[in-house]
């Protein structure tokens, strides 16, 4: 797809702030929204503040539109109270805003919290069945259910990224990290592929760098043309070194610190 005009939910955030560095210039317009304060425009830029919850104001923001990436709403597990407005509300509204203005593709930041309780001696991939292990993590899910129903039933292009763990600064800084770290350069690499790639209908991708103890396997959609481009193994002595233990519940899962929030389950009866 020859993508020329993206908009970009959530612009204000992590992820939005190193996608505004890394993607400027690449495309002749970046529209960027957010609830948040976004700063000056600059050459190329557009702001629009907005929240996700108003539908004609995500309308507007998408005239002219080829590709949103959709990365706005509640970023870590919180009340249902807050996930519900931002996440299922804001996430729906994304894609049917997107129908209605005949935008073609939406990039969707989902999460490893979508899949968070498959047991982590597993290597998982894009066809295992959801498994959240939040509030936040059903949110995700939802949203790939949602960008699945546009693909199928209206035609638009979806790509949903089950992103690890980015942080600023660029670098994991934990021991599951060594499994879930995307770097930031990894991170606009992939969002370019998924911006620019010819054809696709729907896709799962784990967003996460080239990490010798990574755990999920992108090989179902090598054709996207994703080769991250570094390793969290130049961290793992240091990190290792400093001999800190993840929670026990934690430790088994997918999903990390996530599990053990309000964990009331047996964790010998999740298989
Ligand atoms: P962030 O919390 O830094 O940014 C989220 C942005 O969304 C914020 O600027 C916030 O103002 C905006 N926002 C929240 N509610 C809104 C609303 N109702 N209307 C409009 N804007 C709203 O999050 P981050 O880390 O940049 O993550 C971006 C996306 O990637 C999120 O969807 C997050 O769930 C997902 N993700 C992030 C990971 C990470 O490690 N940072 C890992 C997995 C997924
Ligand atoms: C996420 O989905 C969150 O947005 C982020 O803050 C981290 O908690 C990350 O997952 C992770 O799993 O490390």
């Amino acid at each position: 797809m020859q993508a020329r005009r993206i908009l970009i939910t959530g612009a204000a955030g992590q992820i939005g702030a190193a996608l505004r560095r890394g993607l400027k210039g690449v495309y002749p317009l970046l529209r960027l929204a957010d609830l948040a304060p976004l700063g000056d425009a600059d050459a190329g830029e557009e702001l629009c503040r907005y929240d996700l919850r108003d539908i004609e104001a995500l309308e507007k923001s998408m005239v002219g539109i080829d590709c949103v990436v959709h990365l706005g709403g509640v970023s870590v597990e919180d009340s249902w109270e807050k996930v519900l407005p931002a996440n299922i509300e804001g996430c729906y509204n994304v894609f049917e805003a997107a129908r209605r203005q005949g935008v073609k593709r939406v990039v969707f930041a989902s999460s490893n919290h979508a899949i968070g309780f498959h047991r982590r001696e597993r290597f998982i991939d894009d066809t295992v069945v959801p498994r959240p292990d939040s509030r936040y993590g059903i949110s995700k899910v939802f949203g790939e259910a949602v960008g699945r129903m546009y693909a199928d039933k209206h035609g638009l292009s979806v790509a949903c990224l089950r992103i690890g763990t980015f942080r600023h600064p660029d670098r994991p800084d934990e021991v599951r990290q060594l499994n879930s770290w995307i770097s930031h350069r990894d991170m606009v690499q992939l969002t370019r592929r998924c911006i620019d790639h010819p054809d696709y209908h729907f896709i799962v991708v784990y967003g996460v760098s080239n990490n010798l103890r990574s755990r999920w396997d992108n090989s179902n959609v090598k054709f996207l043309g994703y080769r991250p481009e570094d390793d969290s193994e130049v961290y793992a002595a240091e990190i290792l070194a400093r001999g800190v233990k993840e929670n026990e519940i934690a430790a088994q899962f997918h999903g990390g610190f996530y599990c053990p929030i309000e964990f009331s389950g047996d964790t010998g009866r999740i298989d």
